[in-house]
């Protein structure tokens, strides 16, 4: 199940393009040009450090990265900017990929009914609107998808989920404003049972994460599906605001210490030229990235690939 998007890889990489746009106009897609307008000597490397530094691929990996690309252009013996360019291409590429069991997310979903996403992070992120993404994709593959309001804290965000479900076309399980999301999770868990759902999407409250009641709710939502299915919730996905930049990352790594977060979705990359956070995001959390936001719609997402991503941020712009 779950093999996701067969929607062709073309359009993802329609999609990814458009996500990165800002990034590449502003920083990645001047690489190529740098090269070319250098001798491939000290001024360029540092050069590029700074371009990638600028772009929140974080100081640390951005001068390892650069270190590594000068001591295989010297070893090599590459005088030319375009294999140079095709290094650098190849590293940023391998350094995003995820070293995991390759699709875990197509994969262990086979024998699961419902396969549960429980969908976390602070508030304003992009959670909601994500999760109608997400449904929206799986229902036009044929999955029958229910979601769980359990977002119970912030006034009208069950009303916002329902919204987003009718546009969809996927049934909302719900409760009071205020209620038990726990109790949410749990009746949203009974109903995707009864009905055959294939995948149960679970929406919760933007939570700081320095808010330890609120942190501690988010375990025992967990807990509760825990209860009803020992190999649930399959998926833990952070939404992460990628215009947030680095700060991001601090949050995540809470949301990973208290409910152990299995992928990220990064939201809102089309809002940012500072796409380089991706690579930040693999660096410091080792949490692969799953999924990416470009855009408001229901249509703007793409599986994360680093190969496509890479090819899309870098392409040069004239
Ligand atoms: N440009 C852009 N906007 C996005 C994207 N994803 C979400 N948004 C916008 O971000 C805003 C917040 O989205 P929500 O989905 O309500 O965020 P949330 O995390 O559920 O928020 P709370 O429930 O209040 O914590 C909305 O205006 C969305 O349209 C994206 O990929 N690109
Ligand atoms: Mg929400």
């Amino acid at each position: 199940m779950l093999s996701f998007f067969h929607r062709n890889r073309e359009s993802n990489k329609q999609k990814t393009d458009e996500g990165v746009k800002r990034s590449r106009e502003r920083w990645f897609g001047r690489i190529l040009d740098v090269l070319r307008s250098s001798n491939l000597d000290e001024a360029v490397w540092e050069q590029l450090e700074e371009i990638l530094i600028s772009a929140d691929v974080g100081v640390e990996p951005a001068l390892r990265i650069i270190e590594e690309l000068r001591e295989k252009v010297r070893s090599e013996g590459v005088s030319d900017a375009d294999s140079a360019f095709a290094l650098l291409k190849e590293t940023l590429s391998r350094e995003m990929a995820h070293e995991g069991p390759p699709g875990a997310w197509a994969e262990n979903a086979a024998g699961a009914a419902p396969y549960v996403i429980l969908m976390v992070g602070v508030n304003g992120v992009g959670k909601t609107t994500s999760i109608a993404k997400l449904a929206y994709h799986l229902t036009r593959e044929g999955k029958k998808v229910i979601l769980g309001a359990a977002d119970t804290f912030r006034a009208a965000a069950e009303e916002q989920l329902e919204i987003l479900g009718d546009r969809v076309g996927v049934e909302v399980i719900s409760h009071q404003p205020g209620a038990d999301p726990g109790a949410v999770a749990y009746d949203a868990w009974h109903a995707s049972k009864a009905r055959g759902a294939d995948v149960l999407i679970v929406d919760t409250a933007g939570r700081l994460h320095t808010r330890t009641n609120l942190m501690e709710e988010l375990k025992k939502v967990h807990r509760v599906i825990r209860r009803l299915d020992p190999d649930a919730p399959q998926e833990v996905l952070l939404t992460l605001d990628a215009t947030t930049g680095l700060n991001g990352l601090a949050q995540a790594r809470a949301f990973t210490e208290a409910v152990g977060c299995t992928g990220i979705f990064l939201a809102k990359l089309d809002g940012t030229a500072r796409g380089g956070i991706a690579l930040a995001i693999k660096q410091e959390l080792n949490v692969p990235i799953l999924f990416i936001g470009t855009g408001e719609s229901l249509e703007d997402i793409a599986p994360f690939d680093a190969e496509d991503f890479v090819e899309s941020l870098l392409s040069p712009v004239p």
